[in-house]
């Protein structure tokens, strides 16, 4: 039997918090999982280390699915993102040593290849339509094939998806949460004005995304992708908190924009109704946040059933490790849509380095054994932890709103 020796939880910060799980095998294999949860690391970090890992050592490290009973069940509250991030962490890991042990890349063992590549989405983002613009014009220099774009709103300070100083987008900025304010009112305006400047600009041969963010009721959200209908978006994505599923069928009965939800989702349940009602045309749950390969699988093939397809979340704060989970992912189901994809720093890259690539719009797994990365616990440990708050939103009277 392949046992379970040790594990162990590298939390390092190479530009943002990441929080990694290593598995060694009686056979010296090693295998790793990402376990970060933005804003909350040392919450997972002590669940693994206090709660997971003691009941890890000595079980065989090729039972993935019923590890993933053991801790899912075992743990008898359930779900939520602290505990789904640490069981997806040991996941990626068996996993990562099963495909290891076969002298595999992961996507071998999860069926083979259905395509070359997984399309990815780059961001553009500035505190003007002008800027917004400029920047979709480098990715699409680059060979992207779908871009986001996020801009300031015209009498909003700040606003989600839009940085003040840096090229590319940090969504945790500071020791204690930013405060920024919100009216749907003007965001609803400048939408549209940002969609059909962009096609102006760009053409039509470039998938075009928007990010709402959890920010609208649903008849707003029925309104703007009305609005945005003849501009023909890819996705609006997160229209409306999606705690109440059954909120999508106001959106959808008013208009033909397709709809992207799920960064959030932690299992399955969350996603049940919107993918049985089809509801929604992309479900965004990844890696890190729903319970690793082995249950995304799942709520990949129960949206498969309904023709929604996957656009798995790719921000900075998923690390390079989830990355690498979801290319192999990626590439090996029927039913993915696109990935997002944000570059992380040099830092990060040097810490995780990688087997993966950017070729033609699109990102590819590459054909190193297992997942195809490593942590580098030496260049790991010179950056140490630092707390980090995604910030918070309020409306122009001073009541919290969602961030
Ligand atoms: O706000 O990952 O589509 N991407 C996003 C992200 C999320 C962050 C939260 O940690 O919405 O920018
Ligand atoms: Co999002």
């Amino acid at each position: 039997m392949l046992k379970i020796v040790s594990a162990r939880v590298i939390v390092t910060c190479p530009g943002r918090n990441f929080v990694t799980l290593k598995i060694e095998t009686s056979d010296g294999l090693t295998g790793v999982g990402d376990a970060t949860l933005n804003g909350r690391e040392l919450s997972v970090a002590s669940y693994l280390t206090d709660h997971v890992i003691p009941c890890l050592i000595g079980r065989d490290a090729h039972a993935i699915e019923e590890t993933w009973q053991y801790l899912y069940r075992g743990a008898y509250w359930r779900r939520g993102p602290v505990t789904m991030s640490a069981i997806a962490a040991v996941d990626m890991a068996l996993w990562d040593i099963k495909a290891k042990a076969a002298g595999l890349p992961l996507y071998q063992l999860l069926g083979g290849r259905c395509r070359d590549g997984a399309m990815v989405y780059a961001h553009a983002n500035g505190a003007t339509i002008e800027e917004t613009i400029e920047q979709a014009q480098s990715y699409l220099a680059l060979g992207y094939k779908a871009i986001r774009l996020q801009s300031g709103v015209p009498g909003l300070k700040s606003t989600y998806g839009v940085s003040k100083t840096r090229l590319f987008y940090e969504p945790a900025d500071a020791v204690l949460p930013t405060e920024n304010v919100w009216s749907s009112e003007k965001y609803l305006r400048s939408v549209p004005d940002l969609f059909k400047a962009a096609r102006n600009a760009l053409g039509w041969d470039i998938h075009l995304l928007h990010d709402i963010h959890h920010r609208l009721t649903p008849i707003e959200a029925g309104r703007l992708g009305k609005d945005l209908e003849p501009y023909r978006p890819f996705w609006l994505e997160d229209a409306v908190p999606a705690e109440n599923q059954a909120n999508f069928r106001l959106i959808r009965q008013h208009t033909t924009t397709p709809l992207a939800v799920g960064e959030i989702f932690n299992s399955i349940w969350d996603c049940k109704q919107l993918i049985e009602e089809q509801l929604i045309d992309y479900i965004r749950a990844t890696v890190v946040h729903a319970g690793g390969i082995t249950h995304l699988r799942r709520i990949a093939a129960l949206a498969d059933l309904y023709n929604v397809r996957t656009g798995c979340h790719g921000a900075t704060d998923l690390s390079p490790v989830c990355m690498s989970a979801a290319l192999h992912f990626d590439v090996s189901i029927p039913n993915f849509g696109i990935q997002e994809y944000m570059h992380h720093t040099k830092e990060t890259d040097a810490v995780f380095p990688h087997a993966y690539t950017y070729r033609g719009g699109a990102l590819h797994p590459g054909e190193a054994p297992g997942l195809g990365v490593e942590i580098d616990e030496k260049l790991a440990a010179q950056y140490p932890y630092k707390r980090a708050f995604l910030p918070v939103n309020r409306l122009e009277d001073g009541s919290m709103f969602n961030w």
